[in-house]
């Protein structure tokens, strides 16, 4: 059951920061201390909105451990592995990055897939906080913004080329990691089509750590997520081989939404601090061309958008969070905006009467798909709030933000920075001391 004591907001804060300093590796901050001990690429994005409130110095230091595995490609990978450090499965070997990709770093090991690109937004908070400091902190950050823009556009770069080779403006995934949203019922069908070949021998090492079974994804799942690291291997993780290889390959309408809002984030960046003037109009572009990829997914009615998938040649349009994926970039119809708002806001999601809190639960309470206590299939996931919140501000809903703040951080005043939520009893659940829970509520608070 949930703890019954919160937190005031200094408290919490404080509590947030420590954590942070509890999960730091010195250059890199763990996903979480048991069940996560590497850095993962969204992760350190939030990680680093969490720290720039604390140390401008320390979050640019996340971000350059982060960018110093990218790819030779382009590609941010999922996981940059701490050295030395076993405990996750599937680790370096399982992947075999540095011994097959012709792209993967040779000082570090990584995973050999992607995640969000919400990186950019951690940029501008960054800047943000260095603008409020003293010269010498924003000339950390400024020197950050010189050394890395190269390989901020080339990310941004990658993903619209190599992962929208056809330009339907919607960011093709070959795992259901690189969503983020692992198991989420968005992926089902994808999944159904997954048939596992021989898949070498492994031993999970999350539900050692999280015991209850009913919050991870089951095995079976674990074995299609496996095969296609198989699938990926026999191809060398080549860009171009991957279409052909792959029995997975969905478009992502909310990883999409998140790269046009991230164009557009780095695009600003790009003006306010003059750089090359093609790279911000390279990054206008990508951002305009994935907003209006991510509309034509959308319902004509409700405004909610779907996912395609690619094997199937078929929209995947399912009641979850990602249906809302246009609230976070903008460019609905007006009239088709106000019904997804409605529908956000309304008893199937945020107004639904049982939730203990008025916030965004991961799959609607009211779908089939729907289980309250397993990872990306219902529980509320705190970074997501996060999320929608900043949007929602950068959108101009100061209400709207401010609402999903103040519900987000009654939330967390829990204290277990639990990794996601029961909806209804407020239960935490999946790892607790998660980093990028305090990252949300450092910037709240912060
Ligand atoms: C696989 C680290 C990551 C998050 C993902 C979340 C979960 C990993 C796992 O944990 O995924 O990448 O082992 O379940 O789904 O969004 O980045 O916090």
């Amino acid at each position: 059951m949930p703890p019954d004591h919160s937190f005031a907001p200094t408290q919490l804060a404080a509590r947030a920061a420590y954590l942070l300093r509890g999960n730091d590796l010195g250059t890199m901050t763990t996903a979480a201390p048991l069940l996560y001990p590497h850095m993962w690429s969204w992760d350190a994005a939030f990680v680093a909105i969490g720290l720039a409130p604390l140390s401008v110095e320390r979050a640019v230091v996340e971000l350059d451990t982060l960018l110093s595995a990218q790819w030779s490609n382009g590609m941010i990978p999922h996981i940059v592995f701490a050295n030395g450090v076993d405990g996750y499965f599937p680790g370096p070997a399982r992947w075999a990055t540095s011994a097959l990709a012709a792209h993967a770093p040779r000082n570090r090991h990584t995973s050999g897939i992607t995640q969000p690109p919400v990186h950019a937004i951690a940029v501008q908070r960054i800047l943000d906080h260095a603008r409020t400091r003293g010269r010498s902190t924003r000339a950390v950050a400024e020197a950050f913004l010189d050394r890395r823009w190269d390989d901020l556009v080339n990310w941004h770069r990658w993903l619209a080329e190599a992962r929208d080779p056809n330009q339907h403006g919607r960011v093709t995934l070959y795992h259901g990691w690189e969503s983020g949203m692992d198991n989420s019922p968005r992926w089902d069908g994808a999944y159904a089509n997954v048939i596992p070949g021989t898949v070498p021998e492994y031993q999970r090492e999350d539900n050692t750590i999280v015991t209850d079974a009913s919050q991870r994804p089951s095995d079976l799942e674990y074995d299609r997520y496996l095969w296609l690291l198989e699938e990926m291997k026999s191809a060398r993780y080549d860009d171009d081989l991957l279409p052909k290889v792959m029995s997975f390959a969905v478009e992502d309408v909310f990883v999409s939404a998140i790269l046009a809002v991230a164009c557009d984030v780095l695009a600003e960046i790009g003006e306010d601090y003059h750089r090359p003037k093609a790279d911000v109009r390279d990054l206008y572009s990508w951002g305009e061309r994935f907003r209006a990829g991510v509309i034509e997914s959308t319902d004509e009615r409700t405004g909610a958008a779907r996912d395609y998938d690619v094997r199937a040649d078929q929209w995947i349009a399912t009641e979850t969070v990602a249906q809302f994926a246009p609230l976070l970039c903008g460019g609905l119809p007006h009239d088709r905006e106000r019904a997804l708002v409605k529908l956000l806001e309304g008893p199937r999601f945020c107004a639904h009467p049982d939730l203990k809190y008025a916030s965004i639960p991961s799959t609607s309470p009211v779908s089939r798909d729907f289980r309250p206590r397993e990872y990306w299939r219902g529980p509320v996931w705190p970074v997501m709030t996060w999320l929608f919140s900043w949007c929602f501000a950068r959108r101009g809903w100061a209400e709207r933000s401010r609402i999903l703040r103040q519900e987000g951080l009654r939330q967390a005043s829990d204290g277990t920075f639990a990794e996601y939520y029961e909806p209804f009893t407020g239960e935490p659940l999946g790892s607790m001391q998660q980093s990028w829970t305090a990252a949300a509520v450092l910037d709240w608070l912060g």
